[in-house]
């Protein structure tokens, strides 16, 4: 089976370019910006980061966004989503910062001058630092302040913007910070990490609900629509599965993809897995009116961002060294295919078989792919004579398979409406900072953030052109 023979995208498919704020504005400390919880990590720790380069960087394009929706334009992308940073719009008493408010009505005024569409995320991965120190998405206070975030950039930027996003990938805090303890602050809790997870699907609802409120008083605009953006990745065990290893699929599918899913379809959590939670002693702080609030969360349409497949078998043990319940371990499927820079297998049927799950499980759900994309160590190895990085052999290949399956799965019906690349121009990634380049347009950072367009770019700017994925 595969998708050689798709290689043709609708007409109104559209090509955009994935981006956050953090990883890309730089000025940290300008326009009244407040501490965010990468600027606390940086300042903390700096050696945590791949060359000691930390949140401050971004890519410059606070300085050079007008350069950036050119060359968007250019390559032929029609949208491009970002988020705006909370630590930016607002101040520290919960009240819109002014110059922050400033900042995005001229980065949203000079994408429209440049034929690019904003479509605009309110939270990646970027929570004040005074409210993280008062208890982050365990606390009732940061929930409750999110929620007054979203409600004042609604009120902003309603006029302005038609697509919005709550979270992007609300799984990454509940497992890098408080389940792994890869990321600040560390914890290696598994029942922390679905308080988190909780809270923050309470956040998301109480902001979907603000959004329908100012939408049906005229302060958003009619056509507007909100989404929520995860990275889904379908789970895959054995060939041969025991019991264990299927219910190892069951609960991984369950608390990365469907708790997201069934929030956003039918404004609850799914029922099996929060009672397998109880039963193992996992149970969430809720309070009386959760559930009308949960009910609020169901969106207009999805964000899903795809990398790799999760590969899971049951777990060697019931309880880890730090207490915690086992529900899967890593599963190693002899013939992976791995992007050694990142890590990360790459597998671009997963975006397939993920997209007809949903066309059967979800059949009204509307979506598109928010991310996608790889993230190469030795890009600046590859430079050609003429001095641009020619990246044409992995990079290519990587997006034409992902969208030759986005092809098929639409030709049987999957409802996928377009495509962004992460990055498209090389951009700050967290710990890894530059390790790993994912753009078609380089960032030089031995010469002032300099863009350079990479081999790839030309092969880009064809299929966006006719939608035929050569
Ligand atoms: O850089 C990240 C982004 O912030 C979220 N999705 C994955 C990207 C690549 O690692």
């Amino acid at each position: 089976m595969s998708a050689q023979a798709h290689n043709q995208l609708p007409d109104d498919f559209f090509f955009g370019a994935a981006l956050s704020g953090p990883q890309t504005e730089g000025m940290w400390q300008a326009q009244g910006k407040l501490e965010n919880l990468w600027d606390l990590w940086s300042n903390q720790d700096i050696r945590a980061f791949h060359n000691r380069v930390g949140s401050y960087a971004g890519n410059d394009m606070g300085a050079r966004y007008e350069q950036d929706f050119a060359l968007f334009h250019d390559l032929g992308l029609s949208s491009c989503r970002t988020s705006i940073q909370w630590s930016r719009l607002m101040d520290a008493d919960g009240q819109l910062n002014p110059e922050g408010a400033a900042f995005y009505h001229k980065l949203f005024a000079a994408a429209r001058e440049a034929g690019v569409e904003v479509f605009v995320n309110l939270y990646h991965f970027d929570m004040p630092a005074y409210l993280f120190r008062r208890g982050g998405w365990e606390s009732r206070e940061a929930i409750e302040a999110y929620a007054s975030y979203a409600r004042a950039a609604f009120a902003e930027f309603g006029q302005e913007i038609e697509h919005w996003f709550t979270f992007n990938e609300p799984i990454v805090e509940p497992e890098q910070r408080y389940e792994h303890g890869t990321w600040y602050p560390f914890v290696r809790d598994f029942a922390r990490a679905r308080c988190v997870q909780y809270g923050i699907s309470l956040a998301h609802s109480l902001a979907v609900g603000a959004f329908r409120e100012l939408q049906a008083s005229g302060v958003v605009r009619p056509d507007a629509k909100i989404g929520l953006i995860n990275c889904f990745a379908p789970p895959y065990t054995r060939e041969d599965p025991s019991e264990a290893d299927l219910e190892a699929v069951r609960m991984t599918d369950g608390l990365c993809n469907r708790w997201w899913l069934d929030l956003v379809t039918k404004g609850a959590l799914p029922a099996d897995v929060m009672e397998t939670l109880a039963e193992r002693g996992v149970t969430m702080p809720v309070r009386p009116g959760d559930d009308a609030i949960l009910a609020q969360g169901v969106v207009d349409w999805l964000g899903f961002n795809y990398y790799q497949p999760r590969r899971v078998q049951a777990p060697a043990q019931d309880i880890d060294e730090y207490g915690n319940p086992c529900f899967a371990d890593p599963y190693v499927w002899k013939d992976a295919v791995m992007n050694k820079s990142r890590g990360w297998e790459i597998y671009p049927k997963g975006i397939y078989d993920f997209a007809m799950t949903m066309t059967r499980d979800y059949p009204d759900l509307e979506w598109f792919v928010s991310e996608n994309g790889i993230g190469i160590e030795e890009d600046r190895a590859a430079r050609t004579a003429d001095g641009a990085i020619d990246d044409t052999a992995y990079r290519v290949p990587f997006v034409r398979d992902h969208l030759r399956w986005i092809a098929r799965a639409i030709d049987e019906g999957a409802r996928c409406r377009g495509y962004h690349y992460w990055g498209v121009i090389d951009c700050w990634s967290w710990n890894n900072a530059y390790k790993n380049r994912y753009g078609f347009v380089e960032v030089d950072l031995t010469h002032d953030y300099e863009r350079r367009l990479k081999a790839s770019a030309s092969w880009l700017r064809e299929v966006t052109a006719t939608h035929v994925i050569a």
